[in-house]
């Protein structure tokens, strides 16, 4: 058993997607600071299912409501070089917006310098690395 033994979080991380982008924000955090991510947080203890979750992160950070909302895939991420470390199983969630038209606020601005949307093929640098890894294994959010 490792000394760092400690709980893993489970994290809900959201793929906006609107026409051919995808909506990223630059971080403001200990864990991957300056690094481009998509929306993100934890699933709250007894209450939640991965959709509300979803939904309610999104809604905190950018104001934004989404309609249909789809479970894409898992990845399990350790942050064991920080000095807190920390172990996260992400589950990634597709979703759409409610209405088109809505445009992201950048509602905690000591966790993200702002919103914006961004072309698949032409993510911003520097990703934040559990975003980076899964799209270097070939992740895609988009359907097909
Ligand atoms: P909360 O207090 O509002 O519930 O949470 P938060 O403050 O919004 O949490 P967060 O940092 O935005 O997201 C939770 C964690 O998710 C984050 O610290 C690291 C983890 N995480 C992964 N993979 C990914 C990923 O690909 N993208 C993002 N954005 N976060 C990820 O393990
Ligand atoms: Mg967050
Ligand atoms: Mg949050």
């Amino acid at each position: 058993v490792a000394e760092t033994a400690g709980s893993i979080k489970v994290a809900v991380v959201v793929c906006l997607l609107r026409g051919q982008n995808v909506l990223l924000g630059r971080r403001r955090s200990s864990l991957g600071d300056s690094t481009f991510s998509l929306p993100s947080g934890h699933l709250e203890f007894g209450s939640e299912s991965f959709e509300e979750c979803a939904a309610r992160e999104l809604k905190e950070e950018t104001g934004l409501d989404i309609g249909k909302i789809e479970l894409l895939t898992v990845t399990n991420n350790l942050f064991l070089d920080e000095a807190k470390p920390s172990q996260y199983v992400a589950v990634f969630m597709r979703a759409v917006l409610a209405d088109p038209r809505q445009e992201p606020q950048n509602i905690e601005p000591e966790f993200c310098d702002g919103w914006g949307w961004y072309e698949w093929d032409n993510l911003p640098k520097p990703l934040f690395w559990p975003l980076e890894k899964v799209v270097q294994d070939g992740f895609n959010p988009f359907p097909t």
